[in-house]
């Protein structure tokens, strides 16, 4: 059987683009196959399942930075586990198998299967821990909003940058209650709000595509994982985002110090999380606004994935129709 070498280069290999397709599309089916199911575990499982096998497939010599957890903690994908044929260029592995536990258990839309690969040694090594975040869309001038400005007073100052008025900007954030207070704030501005119940990973993408999506911003806390994939998106599609890791424990600040993070407050922008070219894919697994579940017809199994590359800023959707059924 014909293989394909790629030689190592300082840039990500156009080659890459599908081939990192293929692996979140494994991820989605497996995890597919258990939407509504109530089974959190089991279809994180799954998806972990697929994408640790395709991911050995992949030309590349590459370390999970963003996993599953850490080494005694995770038996797959853990943080530091090497994965890739080891032929091919050294790269730093971002996974989120399943975004979206829940969404998946439940089969409410939005349920993902996401992956970055970024060039060795660029992508933050964030611990599990809460992120705050705030993301905006490309076109608006740099510093637009800002992480530690009231969240009123980013609603206004956006709304000016974008020449409307509040009350035509609306701002996604998490739904929990840790957020009351800035949900109230935007309120107070004149800002809508759209609530998640999970999966702010397509919440920060929406941002870049306003008009599409009718997301203008994306505020609050979720998962510090899920920041540095969505700022490997966002990096490739343009806009802001800065975020900080919340580590409020002796104990977090310890790990996080472990994993190289020497200063616990630091505001870091997408080039400090994203510090090169990257790749960045992700293929639905239920129904959302970003991307469409997989569907599971007769004889053909249908996913749709979107792949975008920060070299050139390219995206690509990519409408799967597979018919040899036994790969999965
Ligand atoms: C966040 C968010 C994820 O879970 O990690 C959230 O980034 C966790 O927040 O998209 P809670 O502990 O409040 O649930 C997700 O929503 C889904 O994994």
């Amino acid at each position: 059987m014909a293989t394909i070498t790629v030689p190592a280069s300082p840039a990500l290999e156009r080659v890459l683009s599908i081939e990192i397709a293929r692996v979140t599309e494994r991820a989605a089916v497996a995890a597919a196959h258990l939407r509504g199911r109530g089974a959190e575990k089991k279809s994180d499982q799954a998806a972990v399942d697929a994408m640790r096998r395709e991911l050995a497939k992949l030309p590349i010599d590459g370390t999970v930075v963003i996993g599953e957890g850490e080494m005694d903690e995770a038996p797959m994908l853990f943080i530091g586990e090497k994965v890739g044929t080891m032929a091919g260029p050294k790269v730093d592995i971002a996974v989120d198998p399943l975004e979206g536990t829940t969404l998946c258990a439940k089969n409410m839309p939005g349920a993902i299967a996401t992956l970055a690969i970024a060039d060795q040694g660029t992508l933050l090594h964030a611990p599990d821990v809460y992120m705050d975040k705030i993301a905006v869309g490309p076109g608006y001038p740099r510093g637009v909003v800002d992480l530690d400005a009231p969240a009123d007073e980013n609603i206004r100052a956006l709304a000016k940058a974008k020449g409307v008025k509040p009350d035509a900007i609306t701002a996604m954030i998490l739904d929990r209650p840790r957020h009351a207070d800035i949900i109230a704030a935007v309120r107070k501005a004149g800002g809508s709000v759209s609530l998640i119940s999970d999966g702010d990973v397509a919440g920060v993408i929406h941002t870049a595509e306003p008009d599409k999506t009718g997301i203008d911003i994306y505020l609050g806390i979720g998962g510090a994982p899920e920041g540095v994939l969505a700022a490997a998106a966002l990096r490739c599609i343009g806009g802001q985002m800065q975020c900080r890791l919340i580590l409020d424990t002796p104990e977090r600040r310890e790990r996080s110090a472990k994993m190289g993070i020497s200063d616990p407050r630091k505001k870091y922008e997408i080039e400090d999380m994203v510090r090169g070219d990257c790749l960045f894919a992700a293929t639905g697994i239920t129904d959302g606004r970003m991307l469409d579940g997989v569907k599971f017809g007769k004889d053909i199994v249908e996913t749709e994935t979107v792949v975008m590359r920060s070299i050139t800023g390219t995206v690509r959707r990519i409408k799967g129709e597979h018919r040899r059924l036994t790969k999965f």
